[in-house]
């Protein structure tokens, strides 16, 4: 059973191509146009152990933001595919991940039901290259409301903007990776409802 997820999404503002295989073992083929985004994609697929391509070519002329958010928005539609009806999955995880002076908690469960709660410190630095830093929260709306999943990121304390953003990514990779392994004692679809 290969757990696979393939999306193209062409729009007048982007195209993205997203390919994710959810068993795979970390080889990653990113490029955004958006330096410090294709780093953070990376940490997904390298810490999440996913063999995962995005190529998006967006209106980087205007600025990174129809980019950033259209790539979330395939992989989050690729992540949902490749998980199938979820028989066999672990469901829920809690990963706490520190970088440096930052730590990241985030908590999962691949309910079918999208909700994001998100929280990160105040003032942090407005830009990292041409990463804007208030994107974070949209790229994590935007992947939950496609993948279809409650999502709790928090980074209660931090200071450097590169650190807090990517121990975010980091946490959310381990997180996704062990809610969506496969349980050998778990035969089922993990629900009293009998579907995810
Ligand atoms: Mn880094």
């Amino acid at each position: 059973m290969s757990r696979v997820g393939r999306v193209e999404r062409t729009t007048k503002e982007t195209s993205v191509l997203v390919e994710i295989d959810l068993d795979g073992t970390g080889k990653v083929d990113v490029s955004t146009g958006v330096g410090f985004y294709d780093h953070m994609l990376d940490q997904l697929g390298r810490h999440g152990l996913f063999d995962l391509t995005v190529k998006t070519e967006g209106d980087l002329h205007i600025d990174s933001h129809h980019t950033i958010e259209d790539s979330a928005l395939a992989l989050g539609a690729a992540f949902r595919q490749a998980l199938g009806d979820k028989r066999g999955i672990v469901r829920f995880a809690n990963v706490s991940v520190p970088l440096d002076e930052s730590l990241a908690q985030v908590t999962v469960d691949l309910s079918g039901r999208p909700y994001l709660v998100h929280t990160e410190p105040e003032n942090m630095a407005p830009m990292i290259g041409s990463y804007d830093t208030t994107m974070t929260r949209h790229i994590l709306e935007s992947f939950v409301a496609q993948a279809q999943i409650a999502l709790h990121v928090h980074v209660p304390y931090g200071r450097n903007a590169h650190h807090i953003v990517e121990c975010q990514f980091k946490a959310l990779a381990r997180a996704l990776r062990y809610a969506s392994e496969i349980d050998p004692r778990q035969g089922e679809i993990p629900s009293t409802k009998g579907a995810l």
